[in-house]
């Protein structure tokens, strides 16, 4: 017996796929770049003595043995450091263009609370340290001229506003008091929509305590009215919850938000796991840190190879793949940042036309790479070149279009094509042969592009 939908007062606010030319858009992106920038810069995972095993935007809540007592205050104290005299949003976004970044999701605030642009809400921002000016501003106009889509992450953990808390308040005055710190988070929300009218959308984290769980009622009429304020406004599905503490997916299993955020250093292995929701995943280049790292040498940080492989698996399953960026306390990427941006966007130039406004492909999937779809064409992108140089590719029998023509997109060479019977069963699907000429030599991964038309 199907089981009784839960009537639901702060289920989502759009139910279904919204359809508008924002969330078009959001879908055709691809490829977007993350970038988590703060004070936590400046210790780029190692100070004082304290050692962020990984995530390094985390090392103020490090507390191990060599910690010093007085380490979480010395680390407030470290905005007094702050001077990326090296910052140039514009040679930021020019790399992210380069590298093939259609939208960018930049930290105003990470959990310490530290916020880059001058909130009039706080008296811990970029406003108090050497630095002053407004980096959010910088961010947002230097990216939109790029033409490249901007995103405000947030957290709503805030470890600076000592009104702040994550178990649920109990006496009337910690409920005034969290009250507040609710009214401080819709202000500062309402402000960045104010200062950064250009931006499409809000990439909420930290919202994971019970306190903010338990103000779903608080929470649903904040989502209202941000979007109300800025229509087309993007959320995903980490800002808040229903009335029964149901994050992400409601209590009758539908999404909150526009699209499904929880997609974090890791991707689905089956598309049917989306449910065909909207999605993105969001990737570090080390294992596990999203703020700059001074020393990558211990750990195996991925290879464009890898993160091509991750952004051809995303969008073969109708998602975004943005790559996480730390930039360090003075302003400038890493050396392998640079490098990883300059290859993987050396690729993207060649093969785009596989990455950008792609659907899912109604393929079963293979071992040769990942399928994508743009109207009548078909995108195979190869990781695994077969030695027999022979591609075979499966239809199901009810595909409505077969391929007519394949042929390699880097170079537009056409490729022979041959339906076989060997691989005939008794579904009667049907095989499509796609020979490789012994001639191309490729050492990066390699798109065929298939022409189909329909059959039936
Ligand atoms: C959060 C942050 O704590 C982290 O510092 C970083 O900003 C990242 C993007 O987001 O970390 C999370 C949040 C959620 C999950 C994992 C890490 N999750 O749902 O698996």
């Amino acid at each position: 017996k199907p089981k009784e939908r839960r009537e639901l007062q702060y289920g989502p606010l759009h139910p279904g796929k919204r359809t508008d030319a924002a969330m078009q858009r959001f879908r055709e992106y691809g490829l977007g770049q993350f970038i988590h920038w703060g004070v936590y810069a400046i210790a780029g995972g190692e100070w004082n003595g304290v050692k962020a095993p990984t995530a390094s935007e985390w090392i103020r809540s490090w507390s191990g043995k060599t910690a010093p007592d007085n380490w979480k205050a010395t680390y407030d104290n470290l905005y007094k450091q702050f001077n990326p005299v090296s910052f140039d949003a514009t040679r930021w976004a020019k790399q992210a263009k380069a590298m093939g970044a259609r939208y960018v999701i930049f930290t105003t605030k990470h959990h310490d609370g530290f916020c880059m642009w001058p909130s009039r809400f706080s008296d811990y921002t970029i406003r108090q340290s050497p630095y002053q000016k407004d980096i959010v501003r910088q961010i947002v106009d230097a990216y939109a001229k790029e033409g490249i889509d901007v995103y405000l992450y947030f957290s709503i953990i805030d470890w600076h506003n000592k009104d702040y808390r994550s178990a649920s308040p109990k006496t009337a005055g910690e409920k005034a008091s969290y009250q507040k710190f609710l009214d401080y988070t819709r202000n500062q929300l309402f402000e960045l929509l104010n200062n950064y009218p250009q931006i499409k959308g809000f990439w909420f984290d930290g919202t994971w305590d019970k306190a903010w769980i338990d103000s779903y009622a608080f929470t649903y009429q904040l989502e209202k009215d941000l979007r109300a304020a800025h229509p087309g406004l993007i959320i995903g599905s980490r800002f808040r919850n229903d009335e029964y503490g149901k994050r992400h997916f409601d209590s009758n299993g539908d999404l909150l938000g526009d699209y499904e955020q929880g997609w974090e250093r890791k991707l689905p292995a089956k598309y049917e796991w989306l449910n065909g929701n909207d999605w993105d995943c969001v990737m570090t280049i080390p294992p596990n840190g999203w703020g700059y790292i001074k020393d990558w040498s211990p750990f195996y940080t991925k290879t464009s190879y890898d993160l091509i492989d991750m952004l051809m698996h995303a969008t073969s399953m109708g998602g975004n793949f943005v790559l996480n960026f730390g930039p360090d306390g003075n302003g400038n990427m890493s050396p392998g940042e640079d490098r990883l941006a300059k290859e993987i966007g050396e690729w993207v130039q060649l093969n785009g036309e596989a990455v950008y406004g792609v659907t899912h492909a109604p393929l079963e999937p293979n071992s040769y790479g990942y399928f994508t779809q743009k109207g009548n064409t078909l995108y195979l992108t190869v990781f695994n070149r077969p030695v027999n140089n022979l591609i075979r590719i499966k239809m199901p029998k009810s595909a409505t279009e077969v391929p007519t023509a394949a042929s390699l997109l880097v170079s537009g060479t056409s490729l022979k094509m041959k339906f076989t019977d060997i691989g005939l069963d008794l579904d009667r699907n049907i095989y499509v042969d796609i020979t490789l000429p012994d001639t191309f030599v490729s050492q990066q991964p390699f798109v065929i592009k298939i022409i189909t038309k329909s059959g039936k």
